[in-house]
């Protein structure tokens, strides 16, 4: 099976275009390609597909490291718009794409010719408990609430972007025990569909420093829906303007929440590695 691998600020992926490629038991598949030992090593296995309706112009599926597959990726669809376009699979600058979170719409920023960037409208942030998934609470939205684990108290702000973000704000960012706490918080039973984890640090109100542990992929270098839903928490607590640069391991995402249709665009780059052949296990 022919494969691309990419990465969005070091959240690297294995692209398969499922236009040629037919596909069996991803879940199966997704586990073994993206060991970063037994496999070609990836925080996600991304398919390219046709779009189901004719509004549309592609489809997304992205599965985790674990088999879990999730309803969006930031990170992904950025090099998902670089794909196709890299491919004249579309000769569209700005393209509607199918995910489980509703259709997602990317925009290609040139610079003289050349690829810059990419701007996605990721649509509205969910803010609904019953939306995060949370059971923990009735009420409406959970800014600034109190979450137990092991003893410790934690206050918790929790956006959906699709998929489950829990937002932790903490001293420093650098310094806080991701590994420790993460997982912890990503299998909590009031997250009925596990979680995203991002602790936060707020350098200034345009500036935030971001550490995640993602659900189904631990720690990685950066995560784009996470990013949005960081800015989210922290402008719903007052911390931060609508526009903000999220500082990550692998690098800068600029996050805007649009006042006008209360939609977030991340603008952040894309990048191709390599491609080869994977050898299916039977
Ligand atoms: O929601 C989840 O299970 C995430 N692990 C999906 C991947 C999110 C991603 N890091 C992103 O950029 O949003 C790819």
């Amino acid at each position: 099976m022919k494969f691309t691998k990419m990465h969005g600020l070091g959240n690297d992926f294995i692209m398969v275009n499922a236009f040629e490629e037919g596909i069996e038991n991803l879940e199966g598949l997704a586990k073994d390609i993206c060991d970063r030992r037994f496999g070609v090593g990836g925080d996600g296995l991304v398919l390219i597909l046709p779009s189901e309706s004719d509004e549309n112009d592609f489809r997304m599926r992205i599965f985790n490291p674990d088999g879990s597959e999730p309803e969006m990726c930031g990170n992904a669809i950025r090099c998902f718009a670089k794909y196709i376009y890299d491919r004249e699979m579309t000769d569209k600058m700005k393209v509607r794409i199918e995910t489980l979170a509703g259709v997602i719409i990317p925009e290609l920023i040139l610079e003289d010719g050349e690829f810059k960037a990419v701007r996605v409208d990721m649509g509205q942030p969910r803010l609904r408990s019953k939306d995060i998934p949370f059971a923990g609470v009735e009420q409406q939205q959970v800014v600034g609430e109190t979450l137990e684990v092991d003893g410790e108290e934690y206050s918790i702000t929790l956006v959906s972007m699709g998929n489950p973000h829990c937002v932790i704000f903490v001293d420093d960012a650098d310094g806080f025990p991701v590994r420790e706490v993460g997982p912890k918080i990503e299998n909590h039973p009031l997250f009925p569909e596990k979680t995203n984890v991002e602790f936060i640090e707020v350098l200034n109100s345009k500036e935030l420093e971001m550490r995640v542990w993602e659900r189904g992929a631990g720690v990685t270098l950066a995560c784009g829906t996470g990013a949005c839903a960081s800015a989210v928490a922290a402008i719903l607590n007052e911390l931060s303007h609508r526009k903000v640069t999220v500082h990550l391991l692998g690098g800068d995402l600029t996050i805007e929440w649009s006042e006008d249709n209360d939609h977030l665009y991340m603008t952040g780059p894309a990048e191709e590695v390599f491609g080869g052949e994977f050898r299916i296990k039977n």
